[in-house]
């Protein structure tokens, strides 16, 4: 899978290609990087890579003509590559869209924006796709690109240490994960969940997917309501309220209030 990066701040990568378990696929060769910078494709010394608004307004624009050179050469290189444009305005990023692309390997070129964004021709022109990772600002794409590559890279096979965490994880983005524990088993008057302790595999699962149903109805009714569980998960849910103590239930992350009742 390669990717063809766009950006007037090529070093910003860094922060994703040199870390943790991303830098450790690209040293392995599971994905390939190139930079097409639009700085290097401006004809003479007095040409600059932005210019003002028309219309006015603040900030400047990413000028045409560099984007398009960069865009020419990120294209020749990576023919099949879809095109696409990190900016507030594209549609909604989802686990569900980086598990299709990293399962077609699909190539991609990520147009980084800086100042107040770049002409709208490029779009026009050359964008696929215009997508945005969540209703909120930042100061360029280059972070957004970022978060785009390393949701697709999770799911390649040889990238995570396991093959099962990344299909656990596109799980989890419908199902808020459940809290974790490790050594020691008692701290500061805190101790870890017996049944945790139990090596009772089945009854841990069963309390695990408890804790993700209670702590998702509890935080994010967007994602899932009281309603919407099966007889089977009520009766769980219940189960584990009644059976976990209060301090414990404050320990998890729970509020007070059981979903059911009304706030
Ligand atoms: C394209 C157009 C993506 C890129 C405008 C990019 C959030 C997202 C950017 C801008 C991004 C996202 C220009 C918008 C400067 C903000 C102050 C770069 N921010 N900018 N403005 N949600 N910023 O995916």
């Amino acid at each position: 899978m390669h990717f063809s990066l766009i950006s007037l701040f090529p070093e910003a990568f860094n922060a994703l290609l040199e870390n943790g378990v991303i830098a450790g696929a690209y040293k392995k060769g599971l994905f390939q990087v190139s930079h097409h910078n639009p700085r290097d494709f401006v004809t003479s010394n007095y040409k600059s890579v932005d210019d003002e608004p028309y219309g006015g307004g603040d900030g400047m624009v990413m000028s045409y003509e560099p984007l398009k050179s960069a865009i020419a050469a990120a294209k020749a290189q990576n023919p099949r590559a879809k095109i696409v444009y990190l900016s507030p305005a594209g549609s909604p990023w989802s686990a569900k869209q980086a598990e299709t692309y990293a399962k077609q390997k699909q190539d991609l070129i990520l147009i980084a924006g800086r100042y107040a964004g770049i002409d709208q021709r490029i779009v026009h022109q050359y964008v696929d796709e215009e997508i945005s990772i969540g209703d909120y600002v930042v100061s360029g794409g280059e972070l957004p690109a970022m978060i785009l590559m390393d949701s697709i890279l999770r799911h390649l096979p040889g990238v995570l240490g396991n093959l099962h965490s990344a299909k656990q994880d596109s799980f989890q983005a419908k199902l808020l994960e459940a809290p974790s524990f490790t050594r020691p088993e008692h701290t500061e008057g805190l101790s870890v969940p017996k049944t945790l302790l139990s090596g009772h595999h089945g009854k841990i699962s069963q309390w695990r997917m408890s804790l993700q149903l209670l702590l998702t109805m509890q935080r994010r009714p967007d994602l899932l309501r009281p309603e919407q569980l099966s007889l089977e998960q009520q009766k769980l849910c219940k189960v584990f309220w009644q059976s976990t103590p209060e301090k414990e239930r404050k320990l998890l992350g729970l509020e007070e209030r059981f979903p059911w009742q009304e706030s």
